[in-house]
């Protein structure tokens, strides 16, 4: 199969109360200079626009989708039951049960349809963009560079001893 350099991250979420925590995604991804798009999308709210997003993706030239979502979370698996496409989940922190109950409907899909789950909140939100540039970064050794000097850039930030 030919190599695709100009594959895109989408990074979408169920409400624009999300945005908060999923700018952080974003955030990373320019810094790693992946091209992305962000939109709203929610699975109960707005089911045909999350059905057409999910069929159009990989026409849309979407190598890796980033989904957020809080409380009874299932934009992320549903997404991934309409695409192949790579599904990155993003527990948002819930008021009342402080995410884990969408830490849990993301995690907890059944066999056959996977969601990659990550941490809840702000710390999901980044590693989703940093898996997000791991795997766009297979395709595009520029996007490989930047996301290694990053993380050589965090390791040299620790210090060896407390003050
Ligand atoms: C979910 O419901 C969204 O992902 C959001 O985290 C949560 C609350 O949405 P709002 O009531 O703030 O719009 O669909």
């Amino acid at each position: 199969m030919k190599k695709n350099r100009n594959l895109k991250v989408a990074i979408v979420m169920g409400s624009q109360s999300d945005f908060k925590t999923m700018k952080l995604s974003a955030k990373i991804l320019k810094t790693m200079g992946v091209k992305f798009e962000t939109k709203i999308i929610s699975a109960h709210r707005t089911p045909k626009r999350m059905y057409e997003f999910a069929e159009n993706a990989s026409k849309n030239n979407i190598g890796v989708i980033i989904a957020g979502a809080g409380g009874s979370a299932h934009l992320p698996g549903m997404i991934s039951a309409i695409t192949s496409i790579p599904v990155l989940g993003v527990p948002i922190e819930s008021k009342k049960l402080k995410g884990l109950d969408s830490l849990l409907s993301i995690a907890q899909m059944p066999k056959g349809i996977p969601v990659g789950t990550l941490a809840i909140g702000d710390d999901g939100a980044i590693n989703a963009a940093l898996l997000a540039a791991a795997i766009i970064s297979n395709n595009n050794p520029i996007v490989k560079k930047k996301l290694n000097n990053w993380r050589l850039s965090q390791t040299r930030s620790v210090k060896k001893n407390p003050r």
